[in-house]
């Protein structure tokens, strides 16, 4: 019995460290940004694909108005939605963070499109970002890339173990 639990004590600080590791945040006034990353780009493709988490810890609404990185030629907020059978994505012009509201950002949903990248991404790539919010300014942080799987393990270590 007691091995057994060694083991398991074991594998959740494994998980524990695989998420310190693989996420991280930073904030901006009442803004958290939570684990930015972004996909490894597909072979010859002229763009990539970034997802952060944005928390309102403040009592006033908020609103991301645009990305930017020296790595790519402009950085466009997407979202993704079925239009009947169709998957459709259209640019925003911002993106509000109501007061204690958490937006999360995934594939199949709200994006950011790495428009015109300077060179592929490959996992183990971090991307200096910049994002400017309506009340919170302006915040320099890093998208990791790192596959899908990571990510979502990553966030899944993080948001079921604290
Ligand atoms: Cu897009």
């Amino acid at each position: 019995m007691r091995r057994h639990f060694l083991h398991a004590l074991a594998a959740t600080l494994a998980l524990c460290s695989t998420s310190a590791l693989q996420a991280h945040e930073v904030k901006a006034g009442d803004i958290v940004v939570l684990h930015p990353y972004a996909l490894p780009s597909l072979k010859g493709a002229p763009n990539g694909i970034g997802f952060i988490d944005l928390k309102n810890t403040g009592r006033q609404p908020d609103r991301l108005l645009k990305a930017a990185s020296p790595a790519v030629g402009r950085v466009e907020l997407h979202e993704m939605k079925m239009q009947g059978d169709v998957m459709q994505m259209r640019e925003l012009d911002g993106i509000a963070i109501a007061p204690g509201a958490t937006v999360r950002m995934a594939p199949g949903g709200l994006h950011m499109m790495l428009m015109q990248l300077a060179r592929p991404l490959s996992a183990g790539d971090k991307l200096p970002i910049t994002l400017t919010f309506e009340r919170a300014g302006t915040v320099n942080t890093e998208l990791w890339v790192q596959p899908r799987d990571e990510g979502a393990k990553a966030m899944d270590a993080h948001h079921h173990k604290h």
